[in-house]
Formats: structure tokens, sequence, C-alpha cells
């Protein structure tokens, strides 16, 4: 492995001994987290180069990052992860072996994933000194990374050992209806409260719709609450404002207090617009996850532990109880049930089945390589045949 290499110039987050900093891309389906995946990649890579002259802002020095891809439906990801799930599970073949549906497949595969999820956590390590992001791209269904065990476990295994940031990602042009707005807004809000990680709200897709009327509602409830009250059907038949309309107008001041906690960026992840504002957002929840996440976590963590010592201490002692018992009924048994020094050290045959083993890309031909949105699969002279749903 190659030691960083010294950089006189500036840069984002890559001073020596910095720990990388993992994004965890979460949204709802079609909201753009692969895509926004791709734009960052390209990002990070094309800033990775000498400037030239005239380009954008030459200060910005960046370095590739490290990409994990957790989703194993996608046909054709435009990006080249150095981790992807598809590589370790084959989700089509979980659906038949399983019998299940698309989702309990991507569910299920997602788990068996996970239970290997020491290694991809092990790569990351090996490569941390390399890289100053660990971005990782989730299904497409919100819920299947969101509601699940291994979204979850997913999600503490990184977060425990990396500084970790969720990067929310809104379809933009789909929550301009105060309905939907807040809709969205309260699965963030949960989001945020099950994972107590630093939060950035991405408002995607801004070419087509820009992301300011989404500011103003979340600096100002009056805003939104008159946005609710010119969007109709918030009062009934007597001119009394309807339950909805209430229950609404008393979320926003719920709503009001989670903004607080957040970053908003705008970007779009078609033109690259705002990309630059999204990592300073990100740079910027370093410090709040050694503020705030990290003291919780150990807190947690020391709690946990002595919860698990006290239960093995109290198993030990029982043991050693019943073996006084076993030996006093049965003193001629213990001397013969002894260990037989020359079968056993080292024969045991490894536990892991190697066939289902985490591959780590960086040492391919394309490692993490941005490649085009429109290209249809991996490089042809891979010849790998990726399932294909229907
Ligand atoms: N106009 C526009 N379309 C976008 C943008 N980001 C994503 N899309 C489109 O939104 C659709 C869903 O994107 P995808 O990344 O697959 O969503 P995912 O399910 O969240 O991974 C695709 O057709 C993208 O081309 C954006 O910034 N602007
Ligand atoms: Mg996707």
């Amino acid at each position: 492995m190659s030691s960083p290499s010294p950089d006189p110039s500036p840069s984002t987050g890559q001073e020596k001994g910095k720990k990388p900093i993992a994004i965890i891309t979460i949204g709802m389906a079609g909201a753009g987290k692969s895509t926004f995946v791709q734009r960052i990649n390209s990002y990070l890579h094309s800033h990775s180069e000498p400037p030239q002259s005239g380009s954008e802002d030459p200060k910005v020095k960046t370095r590739p990052p490290y990409i994990v891809n957790l989703d194993p439906a996608v046909t054709n990801v435009s990006f080249e992860a150095n981790i992807d799930i598809r590589d370790t599970v084959n989700y089509q073949e979980v659906m038949k072996q399983y019998n299940l549906g698309p989702n309990g497949g991507i569910l299920t595969t997602l788990n068996l994933f996970t239970t290997k999820f020491d290694q991809v956590l092990g790569l990351v390590e090996k490569r941390a000194a390399e890289v100053d992001y660990i971005i990782l791209d989730t299904p497409g269904q919100i819920e299947i990374f969101t509601w699940s065990a291994s979204g979850a476990i997913i999600t503490d295994a990184i977060a425990s050992s990396l500084p970790t940031v969720v990067a929310y990602v809104i379809d933009t042009p789909r929550t301009t209806a105060p309905a939907t707005f807040m809709s969205n807004m309260l699965y963030a809000c949960s989001i945020l409260y099950k994972t107590k990680l630093p939060f950035i709200l991405v408002f995607n897709k801004t070419d087509v719709q820009t992301h300011d009327f989404a500011l103003e509602w979340m600096q100002d409830f009056e805003e939104f609450q008159a946005a609710l009250a010119s969007h109709g059907g918030t009062r009934d038949a007597e001119g009394e404002p309807t339950y909805m309309n209430s229950l609404m107008n008393s979320m926003s001041l719920v709503l009001d207090e989670f903004y607080k906690h957040l970053k908003a960026v705008g970007v779009s992840s078609v033109t690259g617009q705002g990309v630059k504002e999204f990592f300073e957002a990100v740079e910027a929840s370093r410090e709040e996850y050694e503020k705030e996440y990290l003291p919780e976590l150990e807190r947690t963590r020391a709690a946990r532990e002595k919860t698990l010592s006290d239960a093995k201490a109290d198993s030990m002692n029982r043991l050693m109880k019943d073996l006084a018992v076993d030996r006093a009924k049965n003193p001629g048994f213990a001397a013969r049930d002894r260990w037989d020094p020359n079968t056993e050290e080292g024969e045991e045959p490894e536990e892991d089945d190697d066939d289902m083993n985490i591959i780590d890309r960086s040492e391919d031909p394309w490692p993490g390589q941005y490649i085009d949105l429109t290209r249809a699969q991996r490089h042809g002279d891979e010849n790998i045949n990726w399932p294909r749903p229907g």
C-alpha cells in the first residue's frame, strides 16, 4: 500500500492523518442517488488532475473517492464502484433460491452482504490513507436501507469507524407541493433521529426546479403555512380548517426545530451545479461528527461492553457452579473428558465460506473510474453477464 503523497497545494480535507469522511446517500427511489454519486465521483476525479488554466476553481484539489455500491438490483451503474454488492451476491439467484419477489430479493441480498461487512470495513480501512471520501450508494427503495436491520448495521459499522454524514437526496421538482414537502421532511427527520448522524439535505435536480422555495419554507414556517393555505383543500364546507390542515400546521412547528440541525444544499447531478457547496457542507459536518456523534457513540459503546462483560461473568459463574456439581456426582468422568493434544490446534477448517468474499476492485484497470451515464454495460471485454430484472 502506498502512503499518501505529500501535496503542497491547498486541499479539501486531505491533511495527513485526517480520516476520510463516509458519505451515505439515502433518498426515495428516483430522487437521483446514483446519478448524484456519479456526479460527485466525477467531480472528485476531475479535480484530482492538475488544474488547467481558466478552470472554474483552480484552488480546489481533490483525490478520487472510494465507492461502495450497495444496490444489488442496478443493471448499469454509471460509476465504477471499488466494492460492488453485485460482485458478492447474485440478486436474481437469491430471488430464485428463496422464492422471493424483487424487494424481498434486494433485502435478502443486502442481509447476506452485511454478514461480510467486516471485510468491507477492512478494505476501506486499508485505503483510508489514500482517499478523502468514501461514498455509499444505497438501494433504490429507501425503506430497504432505512428500515432494515442490515441498513442499521452497515450505518453503525461505518459510523463507528469513520466520520460519517448522511446525504439525504430529494427530488426537488416533485416536492413543490407543501404536503409532499412535509412528508419528505418527516421522513428525513425520522432518519436523522434514527442515525443521529450529521445530515445534509441535498435538493437535487435544481436544473429543473430551484430549491429556493424549500429554503424559504425551512427558514420561516409562516411562509410554509401561507403556501399551505393557498394550496386549496385546506378548509371544509363551513370554512373551518380541515383536520389535515391543522395537522400540517402543527407539524411545521415541530419541523422548525428539526431544520436547525441540518444543512441544505441545492445541486444538479446533471449539470454539476452546487457540488462544490455540497463538499463544503460535508467538511463542516466533520466537526459536528467529532463533537456530537463520537461522545455519544463512546457512551453507548461503554454501556454495551459493561452489559456484555456482566453477562459473561454471570454465565461463567453458573458454568463453574454446574461443573462443580457434575464433578461431585461423577468423579471418574472429568478425568476421561480431556483434550487430545495431538489432534487439535490449527487443524480446524476455516469457517468462512470462500464463495462469498468481498472484492476490492481498486487494483482493476478501472478503479473507481467515472464512466458516461449513457453506457449500458461495464467494460465490454470484462466478459461478465450482469443479472437484469425481468
Ligand atoms: N434533470 C435532472 N434529472 C436527474 C438529476 N439527477 C437524477 N436525474 C434523473 O432522475 C432519474 C433517477 O435517477 P437515479 O440516480 O437512478 O435515482 P435513484 O433511484 O435515487 O438512484 C434518472 O432518470 C436521472 O437521469 C438532476 O440533477 N437533474
Ligand atoms: Mg440508484
